[in-house]
């Protein structure tokens, strides 16, 4: 595939999009919580096969707090999708969840009345787009409210490598950041989205990859010296997310992930709902680096973290 100066192949190269609904719904093997962070190996021939089940789960968004989720696969974020310029992402999307659901790829070019259509409890979409623009992207689910659907657990990350890589890196670790708007279920010890507080955008619980505090509890390992690479994702859904390193300068940071939007030497690195980054950065000493967002009402809420540099 050909590619431009900017990284992005010409979208009339594009094939077109189509998609088909079938009865009936698919096995899918659940993913594992603790590879949210990780980037999954690419694909071998060009096309990754994206099998999500939409499935209705109780999960821990905080400590001690059991939300019911509405999930790609049963996590929060959804797992990981990594793919190249020039790939094919073959999606199908099996609904075993109560209501009808979508997936929205910030990735693709594709008609949302086509791809994104939502899908009914017990029937299966399949579509395949595509991957022509690097970078750090969101999808979602867009089914309405969106509001209430990506509050409620319906997010993940695909990352799409430049045609020429990355370039080396020590560690690399991928953040969906996220907001949660919980509010207790009477008679249980559980709780589910508030509307009225999504609405309000006064965000209880605030959280890298689904689990708030939970790289403070388990630092995130870096080593002394050498490049880390983050690929950032803000799934809101409503929150800027103000990205920042204590104790170090960002020194190369891509907005959105496409290495032509180049930016140096940050403080604090400004990721939009339904927006995306790649940040490079190297600290020169051992210690405990932490990771914020430096909007602090929303790191005290749970956005924060642990790199621990040896
Ligand atoms: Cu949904």
């Amino acid at each position: 595939m050909l590619v431009a100066a900017t990284g992005i192949a010409p979208a009339q190269q594009l094939p077109p999009v189509t998609a088909q609904v079938t009865d009936g719904t698919i096995d899918v093997p659940a993913t594992d919580a603790a590879t949210l962070d990780l980037l999954p190996p690419l694909a071998a021939n060009h096309t990754v096969y994206v099998k999500l089940a939409l499935i209705d789960k109780v999960v821990e968004i905080a400590p001690g707090i059991k939300y019911r989720a509405w999930t790609f696969n049963g996590v929060v974020p959804g797992p990981v999708i990594h793919a190249r310029v020039g790939d094919r992402i073959d999606v199908t999307l099996t609904n075993k969840a109560s209501m009808g659901h979508s997936i929205d790829f910030h990735a693709a070019l594709a008609p949302p009345n086509v791809a994104y259509q939502t899908v009914e409890p017990g029937k299966t979409l399949h579509f395949s787009w595509v991957a022509s623009s690097p970078g750090a992207f969101l999808y979602h689910c867009g089914t309405q409210p969106v509001l209430m659907h990506i509050s409620n657990g319906m997010y993940g990350a695909i990352v799409v490598d430049p045609t020429q890589g990355w370039g080396s890196a020590a560690q690399s670790y991928v953040f969906v950041q996220s907001e949660f708007y919980p509010k207790r279920i009477e008679d249980t010890e559980e709780y589910s989205g508030d509307m009225l507080k999504m609405q309000s955008g006064v965000a209880d619980v605030v959280d890298f990859n689904g689990l708030a505090f939970q790289y403070m509890k388990t630092p995130l390992p870096i080593s002394v010296g050498k490049l880390v690479r983050l690929f950032v994702v803000n799934a809101g859904p409503s929150h800027f997310s103000a990205f920042h390193v204590v104790g170090t300068l960002l020194r190369r940071s891509y907005v959105d992930g496409n290495p032509a939007n180049l930016l140096v030497g940050l403080q604090t690195l400004s990721i939009p709902p339904g927006g995306g980054a790649v940040t490079e950065f190297t600290v020169l000493q051992a210690g405990k680096y932490a990771f914020v967002t430096h909007a602090f009402g929303d790191a005290d809420a749970g956005a924060m973290g642990i790199f621990l540099a040896k």
